[in-house]
């Protein structure tokens, strides 16, 4: 499947001129070229020099079923066929929609029996600024307003939810975050923690949420939004302590409890949902990405039963929606990969067995000198690049040593990412242990090069 040199500068000089790429430096886009991918099988993708790439990050944490699924493919192809759009505005409603819909209240945890359909995370963020507080308006406490987030957070990049979000930089452009969303500090042990054991950390950093309630009073704050384990961030892995203080910081001062769940959804961390990895109980779920294995855009919120009756028995017109609010084609493809996912028995696999076996591999590669710390949960994992070991220093600002590791391992033929110095990777949930060896190899020789680079 390779093409020929010209047919590739072709693409390229193409791209370079018309495509405006997300979150890219199109000034590096141009000089450095990019890289065309034209085909995935499995849990590999290929570019068009035909190069085999094993994807580490599945797409963009979203492909988990992996590529060419007959399954998902003949779902979406038959509902094409039958019926490519409806709207499900003004009292209609289509069978795709239907199905998805319930099949997610059947799998969400209990007290969630009702899905609200977006295209994306993001949208599926803005719509829960919108939703939290109209259900604070609809319980007649409309100075409830404020939405409390982490910094380093990421919840997608419309205008709410980059400001959910917790990315200085990014929020510079476009004068963000919007009134009404204030940051407090994320777990982040291996960053900020110090010489504090984790457990004492976790506990301190949840803290900041009380601390924060009582400096706004607890009468203007409508909910507190997070993923189970940042995502875009770098892999942040709560300590133990966290999640609990959080529910307990919730439930006693009545706010909301929004959990991103766009990345940790649909078996990522080996649960249906990560806020059942960590025993937490939501209002609001928000999903995207995994939901149809990546197929198609669409996302949107699992809605609790505490918001839900407020907006179904007394909230009257909530004037919110897409057009493509539960696309038929897009929904068709996920109700086909819950199918998947329940007669594969995919979840169970990956915490049984999967997920303690990448942990192992994982784990091994603290022993390489450029690692200050290796962590994993369910099939996340990262690595924080140090120049030294002992006292956690990096290396120099300027030498991005994340970026190097992250081009390297893509010649090595695996796809890893980079956030600041770390590396992270979320293959597909579908991975063998023989896919998992691969990838901890080529991650080991990428820090080998780098090692002799540094
Ligand atoms: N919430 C979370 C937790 C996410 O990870 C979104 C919301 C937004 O979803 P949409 O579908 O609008 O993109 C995300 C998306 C990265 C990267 O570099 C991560 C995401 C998107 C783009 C890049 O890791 N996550």
């Amino acid at each position: 499947m390779s093409q020929s040199p010209d047919k590739l500068g072709a693409l390229q000089e193409l791209d370079r001129r018309h495509f405006l790429h997300p979150f890219s430096d199109h000034r590096q886009i141009g000089q450095r070229g990019t890289r065309v991918i034209t085909r995935g099988e499995g849990v590999y993708i290929y570019d068009t020099e035909g190069r085999k790439i094993l994807d580490g990050m599945s797409g963009l944490w979203c492909v988990s079923l992996g590529y060419g699924r007959a399954e998902l493919i003949d779902a979406a192809l038959h509902q094409l066929r039958t019926l490519p759009y409806y709207n499900s505005f003004f009292q209609c409603t289509h069978p795709p929609a239907i199905e998805l819909a319930a099949g997610l209240a059947e799998v969400a945890p209990p007290g969630f029996s009702r899905v609200f359909f977006t295209n994306s995370g993001s949208e599926a963020n803005d719509t829960i600024i919108r939703m939290v507080r109209r259900f604070w308006d609809i319980h007649g406490r409309p100075q409830k307003k404020i939405i409390i987030s982490r910094r380093n957070a990421y919840h997608g990049s419309t205008i709410g939810g980059m400001s959910l979000g917790g990315m200085p930089v990014q929020q510079a452009q476009g004068d963000l975050p919007i009134p009404g969303i204030v940051h407090i500090e994320q777990p982040y042990w291996f960053e900020l923690g110090g010489g504090m054991h984790p457990h004492e950390f976790g506990l301190k950093i949840a803290g900041e949420l009380e601390r924060k309630i009582l400096e706004l009073g607890v009468e203007r704050v409508a909910a507190f939004i997070g993923e189970p384990v940042q995502g875009a961030g770098g892999v942040i892995i709560p300590p133990d302590t966290y999640w609990p203080e959080i529910q307990r910081i919730c439930d006693e001062y009545g706010i909301l409890l929004v959990a991103d769940e766009v990345i940790t959804g649909f078996g990522r961390l080996g649960e249906w949902f990560g806020s059942q990895y960590y025993r937490i109980e939501p209002d609001l779920i928000i999903f995207a990405k995994a939901v149809n294995g990546g197929y198609l855009p669409l996302g949107g919120v699992l809605v609790g039963d505490r918001v839900a009756d407020a907006l179904v028995e007394e909230g009257g017109d909530f004037h919110h929606g897409f057009t493509h609010s539960g696309n038929p084609v897009a929904c068709a493809v996920g109700a086909a990969a819950l199918g998947v996912m329940h007669r594969e028995g995919i979840i169970e696999r990956v915490r049984e067995e999967i997920a303690p076996y990448f942990a192992e591999c994982w784990r091994s590669l603290a022993d390489h000198r450029l690692v200050g710390e290796a962590r994993c949960v369910g099939l996340m994992g990262a690595l924080e690049l140090v120049a030294d070991k002992a006292t956690r220093a990096r290396f120099p600002a300027a030498r991005s040593i994340g970026e190097f590791c992250r081009d390297t391992s893509i010649e090595q033929g695996l796809v890893m990412r980079h956030v600041r110095d770390s590396l992270i990777v979320a293959p597909p949930l579908v991975v063998t242990r023989a896919h998992i060896d691969e990838l901890v190899d080529k991650a080991r020789r990428t820090l080998d090069i780098a090692a002799g680079q540094a």
